[in-house]
């Protein structure tokens, strides 16, 4: 360590004088350069060592690394001064994202509002709704045809056409800004299309980039790597490589056929991609969703996925953001084993993660009506280092995985292999007395293994009822909509919607009849804003009263209120409350000197809870539930409704 420390110091010397010309050329002021070196010094000993450990035995090291501390250099003094105010303002509070005001959406937009123009016009429905963070699926410059979403990006400096332009989205983050809510884009890092510029040079026979990606002129290679590697798209096709009839060539493809694969153990890439990224922060983003994070490291004879290299790699990006644009945080997208999401998330990492555990579990829950494993789980998952915070979910444009731990389900007398069944069979309404509406993603015929599509509305029983025209079975749809979102939204960390979920939002299966969609269920859930429902919500009807979408939309409007007046719900300490019933999940949170105890009942029929549990738990004599703001005294047991949480505090 000593010697890598002395490489470490030697190596700046020799950079500091490229970065001192580099100021002249740019005639950068003097607080600038000095903000940027002390930053540098400050974080130089582990980006040094991250990028030595990645790339220290290639004979270019010493150039790329020079290159990428240059190009971090450029990332400061390009950046617009007031993204720069940003960045000073987050170095003095860096913990403002755990802030029980957060509150998180995400959406299409094309899908919710044609284009980042007509989406400027409904920052009001966003405010209204309570959001303070805005996450925009990718919409950068694609593919033609089939293009994933728009995860499968030609060029990551220029928008879709179809959507807008960069100064659109510059223009969106600013008034965004204006208006309190951060902007978060994904940093889609595993792959780019095959269409764009490196992989078209990598066509034409470019030896260069066709390093930047996995390109083999033969099985040899594909085969060895085949023996340990899953398959992530199944239907797409078999195996992870696709061929490329003009290179005549097999090309790495974890995903569909067209998004290859970045070749990171170049640093050609690394710093590529860097600048990518510098770009796409400029833009105004507050958060860097970084997309598939398990598989940007490859090694034979591994499974290819959570290697200890993704973490290097994410590691030596987030140094250099610390360095260049240090008020941008990353979001990992790790939708893999429990053990594995959480080695992602870290300060020096990704601040925040997404929560699929919690996301599969919360389902788990509502179909056995039985917190026991969700129980078990959070009992030693939930907690997380200082300054990071989980981002906790229901749905999103993805499918539902059950990435639970077998181990967990083991300890309570689950076998995980036969529950993961019951689960497909139930989500899918294949299961006697399902509520469920949803639709087999990535089946496995191999395997029998498969994922869920499905909106949380049609998931939860909204679709079958409103079919039956059963005012009852809507009555508890609606319920659990809202007892998953009042967990989601008082557990601890970031919550974020689904767009759509605040007014029940249904399947809509009309995604195959478009050819670029119909081979991929996930449009199941993803169809466009109704925004007729919205004219309801402004007639004076009577607060209870009107239609479902209207009810919904209030309710969840409610809850995301009563959160935000709740300092206790800032932060992760979450501690459970043993509570000796099945069908309950009891916690308490706490933050600072406030304490706010959360009791949720997963079963449809009337539930009761100690009083005397919740006194021990903090409540005293007499407390309140923030939801209804009705006053209940310990001396008496608590009843739930179905389905029903209660958010307590002391009076
Ligand atoms: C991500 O998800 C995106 O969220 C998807 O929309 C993309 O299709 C995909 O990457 C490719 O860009 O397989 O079904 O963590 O589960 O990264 C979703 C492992 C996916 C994968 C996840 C991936």
């Amino acid at each position: 360590a000593d010697g890598l420390e002395l490489e470490a110091q030697i190596s700046l010397r020799r950079i500091a004088p490229r970065i001192t010309q580099f100021w002249q050329q740019t005639e950068t002021d003097d607080r600038l350069r000095d903000e940027f070196e002390t930053r540098l010094i400050r974080h130089w000993s582990e980006t040094f060592g991250l990028l030595h450990e990645l790339y220290g035995t290639r004979y270019d090291f010493f150039y790329h690394l020079e290159q990428i501390i240059l190009t971090a250099a450029d990332a400061w003094v390009t950046r617009p001064e007031s993204l720069r105010q940003v960045d000073r303002h987050r170095e003095i509070e860096p913990d403002w994202f755990e802030s029980e005001k957060v509150v998180g959406g995400a959406l299409y937009v094309d899908l919710f509002s044609e284009n980042l123009g007509r989406l400027r016009e409904q920052i009001g429905y966003f405010q209204q709704l309570g959001l303070t963070y805005l996450h925009l699926m990718p919409l950068f410059a694609v593919r033609p045809g089939n293009n994933d979403g728009g995860y499968a990006i030609s060029n990551y400096r220029s928008v879709d056409p179809r959507l807008g332009t960069i100064d659109d989205l510059r223009m969106l983050a600013e008034e965004l800004r204006a208006v309190g809510i951060t902007l978060v884009l994904d940093f889609v890092f595993n792959h780019t299309s095959d269409e764009h510029e490196w992989a078209k040079r990598a066509q034409s026979g470019d030896r260069e980039y066709q390093q930047f990606y996995y390109i083999y002129p033969d099985r040899t290679e594909p085969d060895k790597y085949e023996h340990t590697l899953r398959e992530i798209f199944p239907t797409v096709r078999r195996g992870n490589f696709t061929w490329h009839d003009g290179m005549e060539q097999w090309v790495w493809t974890t995903f569909n056929n067209f998004q290859w694969d970045l070749n990171y153990s170049n640093p050609a890439v690394f710093r590529a991609m860097l600048e990518e990224m510098f770009f796409i922060a400029s833009t105004g983003i507050d958060i860097l969703r970084f997309d598939a994070v398990a598989f940007i490291w490859k090694e034979m004879g591994t499974s290819c996925e959570n290697l200890e290299g993704a973490h290097k790699i994410i590691q030596a990006f987030n140094r250099l953001v610390r360095i260049a644009t240090p008020g941008v945080l990353f979001k990992s997208e790790a939708i893999v084993h429990p053990d594995d999401v959480v080695k992602y998330v870290g300060e020096d990492e990704c601040q925040i993660s997404y929560n699929p555990t919690l996301m599969a579990l919360l389902w788990e829950s509502l179909a056995t009506r039985s917190t026991r494993l969700l129980n078990q789980s959070l009992s030693h998952r939930h907690n997380l280092p200082d300054g990071t915070a989980w981002v906790n979910y229901l749905r999103c444009h993805d499918d539902i995985g059950w990435t639970f731990d077998d181990a967990d389900a083991a300890a309570i007398g689950i076998n995980a292999y036969d529950h993961r069944n019951f689960l497909n069979h139930f989500y899918t309404g294949q299961f006697k007395g399902s509520f469920a509406r949803g639709i087999p993603f990535q089946e496995n015929i191999a395997t029998g293994d498969m994922r869920i599509a499905g909106t949380l509305a049609s998931l939860a029983g909204l679709e079958l009822a409103i079919e039956k025209d059963d005012e009852a079975e809507k009555e508890l749809a609606i319920g659990r909509m809202m007892l998953l979102q009042s967990i989601t939204l008082s557990i601890g960390g970031i919550p974020l919607l689904y767009l759509g979920e605040e007014w029940g939002m249904l399947n809509d299966y009309d995604f195959v009849k478009d050819p670029a969609k119909a081979g991929d269920t996930r449009w199941v859930h993803r169809p466009k804003m109704k925004w007729e429902f919205l004219e309801e919500l402004d007639d004076k009807i009577e607060s209870g009263g009107g239609s479902i979408q209207r009810r919904i939309f209030e309710a969840l409007q409610h809850l995301i209120n009563v959160r935000k007046s709740q300092p206790a719900l800032a932060g992760q300490q979450m501690e459970l409350i043993k509570t000796d019933n099945t069908h309950l999940l009891g916690f308490v949170r706490m933050h600072q000197s406030h304490r706010l105890v959360v009791i949720a009942n997963f079963a449809d029929s009337l539930q009761s809870f100690s009083g005397n549990a919740l006194r021990t738990a903090g409540m005293g004599r007499f407390f309140e539930d923030a939801i209804t703001g009705q006053t209940f005294a310990s001396s008496e047991d608590l009843h739930l409704k179905p389905y029903q949480t209660r958010w307590l505090c002391r009076v």
